[in-house]
């Protein structure tokens, strides 16, 4: 029987990405997708970037590469695989992660990334999540609950703030802090 693909391959150039990038995990853990994580640096490994790149298809379906400052992980990685590649910019100390978002989302014309926004990797976890759907329906069927879910939860906060007012509702939710 073949062994079946882990779905999601989360990279970052650095252990010091992985508080942003656990965010990617904790959604795919949450609907269960398989994935394996990793630090691959475009810069210090670059051996490894390209190892990892022209294997990816024989074991993943969408990668997700978090890089912050020159971030050209995500870039290079989407030129060595036609797999989907998903990019997290990182922020940064500097330019406080501008300076990766235009790496990420300045791809010239031929080899696109997918950029999300600044330390989003939560919304990385669902686009990749959602790529995946297309294949897999209980892939689906979990981004469409999460998202019913995430509809609720706001139309019980707005009932709530339409009952109490905005001036109590600021108290309760400071007092929940
Ligand atoms: C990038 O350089 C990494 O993605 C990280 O965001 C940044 C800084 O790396 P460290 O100096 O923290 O290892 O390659």
């Amino acid at each position: 029987m073949a062994q079946e693909k882990t779905r999601v391959a989360i990279v970052m150039g650095s252990d010091s990405d992985l508080p942003t990038m656990k965010e990617a995990a904790e959604v795919l853990d949450a609907m269960g997708i398989s994935y394996f994580l990793t630090v691959v640096s475009a810069h210090r490994t670059p051996e490894r970037l390209y190892a990892f790149a022209r294997g990816a298809h024989e074991q993943f379906e969408v990668v997700i590469a978090g890089a912050g400052g020159a971030a050209h992980l995500p870039g290079m990685i989407a030129a060595l695989t036609e797999l989907p590649v998903i990019g997290v910019p990182i922020r940064t100390s500097t330019l406080n992660g501008v300076d990766s978002l235009h790496s990420i989302v300045q791809m010239p014309p031929g080899i696109p990334v997918a950029a999300v926004a600044i330390g989003n990797a939560k919304n990385a976890g669902l686009l990749a999540a959602q790529i995946l759907g297309l294949k897999y329906p209980e892939v689906a069927q979990k981004v469409n609950a999460f998202r019913a879910r995430q509809t609720a939860e706001v139309l019980e906060k707005a009932k709530k703030l339409e009952g109490m007012g905005w001036a109590k509702y600021l108290e309760t939710k400071s007092s929940e802090k």
